[in-house]
């Protein structure tokens, strides 16, 4: 047996396991198979589950976000140049885009919904910009229609970081249908996870062929490799854990949003505290549950952060360094705080709180008294 945590802390995030009896015949239906990875029958039947469940025609798994991302770039032929994106997000983000050579160019943030300002994205377009980059942030959708509008007038594509989004509805639909691609992580941490694992949604036949290809090194069949794909195939144990997961989604959004209506409910009207938020028209999936600790609070975000860790409760700074304050992006010109001064204020003074679907009451109860004893 592997060690076991003592009392484990009250995290941020806490994957919600079904009960492991459910997942022995997945696991034994894979020994029986021999077929281990490299779309296997599990990956296939996931790879469909997750696109009717999203209500989405073409989409292709992958073995994490971030690796999708990359060859996300890679399919559209973007290849060289400016991308415009967010500096508040995780790392991942811009990452790819150094991964593909490629210039991230950061644009200042909307302080209620913390996703990219659309007033302020033409501003930073150049002849050399190839595409926009926008993260639907907490699942908060960005400004969908305002975005394109620019993009279209441009002649630039669209790539969202959706990573956070997963069961998101906006005006009826996916969140995860917008641009000219979408990216998913299922990572352990995620509303819906495979352990590690991730998804690009895609809008034709012809697109996600050649995701497929660049996802699996480029092989077309066994004596042709037409492009220098990389390794981004999700295993059959991941698949399995994904279907298994997908049966108990709606109790799980369900709990979800519970958790953020109570929160939203005990924390919404306290001085000091700022709350995200959410645009009109969308059904939100209660991926995290940041607040804003503000000036006129009793104790700062970091205080606020200790004081809670104090009692075990493990909040984190999503998005705390911002990226343009990480060493290989902040000599940029547009890395510059004077440039995003509404981002490096939210990255100063925003911690997320625990939300996930077994999160007790009383836990939960216990975070907010933890808050409101500051007061
Ligand atoms: N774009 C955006 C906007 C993203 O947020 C992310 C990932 C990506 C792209 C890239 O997608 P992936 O390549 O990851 O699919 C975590 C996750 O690693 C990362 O997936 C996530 N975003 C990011 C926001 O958070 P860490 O290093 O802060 O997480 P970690 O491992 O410290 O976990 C947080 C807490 O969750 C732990 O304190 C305890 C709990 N936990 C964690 C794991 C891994 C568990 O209870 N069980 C677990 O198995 O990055």
């Amino acid at each position: 047996m592997g060690p076991k945590l003592a009392k484990p802390p009250l995290y941020v995030t806490q994957p919600h396991m079904p009960p492991l009896a459910e997942f022995i015949p997945y696991l034994e239906q894979i020994w029986e198979n021999k077929w281990l990875t490299n779309s296997g029958p599990f990956h296939e039947r996931l790879e469909q589950a997750v696109a009717d469940y999203l209500g989405i025609e073409h989409l292709v798994l992958f073995n994490n976000g971030t690796v999708a991302l990359i060859a996300a770039l890679q399919a559209l032929e973007i290849d060289e140049g400016e991308v415009i994106t967010t500096p508040y997000s995780f790392a991942a983000t811009s990452h790819a885009l150094l991964w593909n050579q490629l210039e991230p160019v950061f644009v200042d943030v909307e302080p209620g919904s913390c996703n990219l300002d659309p007033g302020r994205i033409e501003a930073a377009i150049t002849p050399r910009t190839r595409a926009i980059l926008p993260v639907h942030c907490y699942g908060n959708p960005c400004a969908v229609d305002e975005i394109q509008a620019i993009a279209d007038a441009h002649d630039l594509k669209v790539i969202y970081d959706a990573a956070h989004a997963f069961g998101v509805m906006h005006r009826g639909r996916s969140l995860t249908a917008y641009g000219d691609v979408a990216m998913l992580s299922f990572h352990a941490t995620k509303v819906f996870n495979t352990f590690e694992g991730g998804a690009i949604v895609c809008h034709s036949v012809e697109h996600k062929r050649r995701i497929n290809l660049l996802k699996n090194f480029g092989i077309v069949d066994e004596v042709t490799v037409a492009a220098a794909g990389i390794n981004g195939k999700m295993n059959e144990v991941q698949a399995a854990f994904g279907l298994l997961q997908l049966d108990h989604i709606e109790a799980m959004l369900a709990r979800r949003r519970s958790i953020d209506a109570r929160y939203r409910e005990a924390l919404g009207g306290m001085p000091g505290i700022r709350l995200l938020e959410w645009v009109p028209d969308a059904l939100a999936n209660g991926s995290y549950f940041p607040i804003f600790v503000e000036p006129d609070f009793p104790l700062s975000r970091d205080g606020l952060y200790d004081h809670l860790r104090e009692h075990g409760v493990h909040g984190r700074r999503y998005f705390y360094p911002l990226i343009s304050d990480m060493p290989m992006y902040r000599q940029r010109p547009s890395a510059d705080r004077a440039n995003l001064p509404v981002a490096a204020r939210l990255a100063d003074e925003v911690l997320c709180l625990p939300i996930h679907p077994d999160l007790p009451a009383e836990d939960q109860a216990m975070v907010i008294d933890l808050i409101a004893g500051c007061r």
